[in-house]
């Protein structure tokens, strides 16, 4: 009976198939930021997508917080190397923020307060895979971890989700944001180790 379920579960180190390689899991919430929290009061705050015809879709707070939003449970993975499982966010998902706006697009470039910026592929923003989250365990989002807002794309490495979000401008090309321009990976697929440029 024991030899049996040693098995099947003693030898699984924790996370099992849900730690991606090289990845180990974090029980805090570890603050990663590459300058100051910037301070962005509600009152002030916009959210602007442009297109890559000059095309503005903006939201003021109240608006934003308007939108229909989602519950979210996610796995997230940082670059470098703790992993979290099970985290519970509040936020609008990007096909609802995208939806009426005329793009062809490829890439797009996270802008952010406090001039951090990440490129994606404006792909993997579609499809019920990325939000803009502003609660985080229930509570609003802490200022450290992004608040007001923050991107949350959490199939790949968290720097791109990019905290303080301020917009998304659509790109035809592809160009490198803060840390692709520093050598990190231009996809960074947590799975796949695409931890820095030629990974
Ligand atoms: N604006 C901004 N967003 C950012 C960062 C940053 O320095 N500035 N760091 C990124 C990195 S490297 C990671 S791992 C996550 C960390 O988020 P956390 O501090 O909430 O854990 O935010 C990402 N988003
Ligand atoms: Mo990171």
């Amino acid at each position: 009976m024991n030899v049996i379920s040693r098995g099947f579960s003693g030898r699984r180190r924790p996370g099992g198939d849900r730690l991606p390689p090289g990845q180990y899991l974090e029980s805090g919430f570890p603050v990663l930021s590459a300058g100051p929290t910037p301070p962005v009061r509600t009152s002030d705050w916009e959210f602007t997508i442009t297109t890559e015809a000059g095309q503005a879709r903006r939201w003021n707070w109240q608006e934003f917080t308007s939108l229909p939003a989602e519950q979210i449970t996610t796995d997230i993975h940082c670059v470098t190397k703790w992993s979290k499982l099970g985290t519970h966010w509040r936020g609008v998902c990007l096909d609802t923020l995208l939806d009426g706006i005329a793009t062809d697009a490829g890439y797009v470039m996270a802008r952010c307060y406090g001039g951090y910026s990440t490129n994606l592929p404006l792909p993997d923003l579609r499809g019920g895979r990325a939000w803009v989250a502003y609660e985080y365990e229930g509570q609003p989002l802490p200022p450290e971890h992004g608040g007001p807002a923050r991107l949350l794309v959490p199939h790949l490495y968290f720097w791109k989700s990019a905290k303080w979000v301020t917009g998304l401008e659509l790109m035809d090309r592809d160009r490198h944001g803060f840390w692709e321009e520093l050598g990190y990976h231009d996809y960074g697929d947590p799975w796949r180790e695409q931890r820095y440029q030629g990974d």
